[in-house]
């Protein structure tokens, strides 16, 4: 799914020099394993501390951990890395419960077990940090913690978290993600390029050229970022959606509007579907990969659209002012964007732009009034940025921007 994440341990941070003789000590000490290929991190909310523990006889190997904290029933529990959900089982009761497991790059996997719920279906994509589901106590569990392992070629192999070997003990969690968002903010003619700041109080830090980044404080760790022009001053506008609840947050200077749509595991959307200048919001179900669109008399326009592990994208691809859809799938760095003609047929093009681990952000960065394409690097925080007189064109500039925080 991609290549091995540049900081990922004492092999990575060779190559950067940073490596000390007492990592190499420890890594080649007997009976310890391999640094993992993937940058794991605690399955945590950033800045999170929670006490993580193994034992001898902990089944099914003493590498597991047992999290707890106080009072953590019911606290959130977000993926260590992304990946594709291979288990979602939302209703066991014996064994691990109700858990789930990801599979990560390179065959590995992680598994979150003894949930009191589940927020993620069986393959969906899900990024580092997303929600997963909820600490609880169900399953072959004596009360409520969070059992998690790490697993290489199937078997649980020692965990490590933040490029460090875990150690016995409370730690604070360096789960602290930034999530590529793009769009119009300022009004000035461009898209901006955005990230969502995952934490307890979340932001969306704008960048300005030759400025600090504009923040906007909205949202918490486990919220997902939506933005829109939702009251059609021609500036976006910053919104959440919370998984919990299902509920959108969409922020204007105005006031507040909550709309709720979708499924807990839902991908939130975001478009002017009807081409009136204030932007409609939509989810991307996870159980089978249909956009559903609402308008903003609350109706819903189903539109099936790529396959369900790919991730939705929105924009005006043909600049008629209608806010258009695509999806793109990681594995291949494919866009497929969707436009819709005036006779009312659909036409698909195939972009592929991206590489590796790469997120899709859009915007229009050349300000012609068509949506352009883009990707983020997590390992390096860095924007590609696609320009061309249409989509579809072979040929293309690109440009790249350091903006957000490296993973
Ligand atoms: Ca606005
Ligand atoms: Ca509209
Ligand atoms: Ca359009
Ligand atoms: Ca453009």
């Amino acid at each position: 799914m991609s290549r091995p994440r540049r900081r990922s341990g004492p092999l990575a941070a060779l190559a950067t020099g940073a490596l000390t003789v007492a990592t190499l000590t420890s890594t080649s000490a007997p009976g310890h394993g391999a640094a993992p290929t993937v940058g794991f991190e605690m399955p945590f909310p950033c800045a999170q501390s929670w006490t993580g523990t193994t034992r001898s006889g902990h089944s099914p190997s003493p590498h597991a951990i047992d999290w707890n904290r106080a009072d953590d029933d019911g606290l959130p529990v977000v993926a260590s890395a992304p990946g594709v959900v291979a288990t979602a089982v939302p209703g066991g009761t014996r064994g691990y419960g109700r858990y789930v497991v990801l599979e990560h790059a390179g065959g590995a996997q992680t598994y979150y077990a003894h949930l009191s719920s589940v927020s993620v279906v069986k393959g969906q994509s899900v990024d580092q940090g997303a929600l997963l589901g909820r600490v609880g106590s169900t399953g072959n569990s004596g009360g409520p913690h969070l059992h998690f392992e790490q697993r290489a070629g199937g078997s649980v192999a020692e965990p490590w978290f933040h490029g460090a070997r875990f150690v016995m003990g409370t730690q604070a969690s360096q789960n602290c993600v930034d999530v590529p968002v793009a769009g119009n903010f300022l009004g000035d003619p461009g898209a901006e390029l955005v990230v969502f700041r995952r934490a307890e109080k979340a932001t969306f830090e704008i960048q300005r050229p030759g400025l600090a980044p504009k923040v906007l404080r909205l949202g918490t760790a486990t919220d997902q970022p939506v933005v829109g022009d939702w009251d059609g001053d021609g500036r976006l506008n910053p919104g959440i959606r919370s998984p919990t609840t299902t509920t959108f947050t969409l922020k204007m200077p105005s006031g507040v509007q909550q709309v709720v749509l979708g499924a807990a595991a839902d991908v939130p959307v975001s478009g002017d579907w009807d081409g009136d200048g204030r932007w409609e919001v939509g989810v991307r179900r996870a159980v089978d990969g249909v956009f559903r669109l609402r308008a903003p008399d609350g109706a819903l326009t189903d539109v099936p659209l790529g396959d369900v592990g790919d991730l939705p994208v929105t924009g005006d691809w043909d600049g008629d002012g209608d806010t258009d859809l695509g999806v793109y799938d990681v594995a291949s760095a494919t866009f497929t964007l969707r436009r819709v003609d005036d006779d009312g047929l659909a036409w698909l093009a195939q972009v592929a732009f991206g590489s590796g681990d790469d997120l899709p952000v859009t915007g229009d960065w050349d300000a012609n009034g068509r949506t352009d394409l883009g990707v983020w690097d997590p390992s390096s925080a860095t924007f590609t940025l696609r320009q061309a007189p249409v989509p579809s064109a072979a040929r293309a500039e690109t440009s790249s921007v350091s903006f957000g925080r490296r993973r």
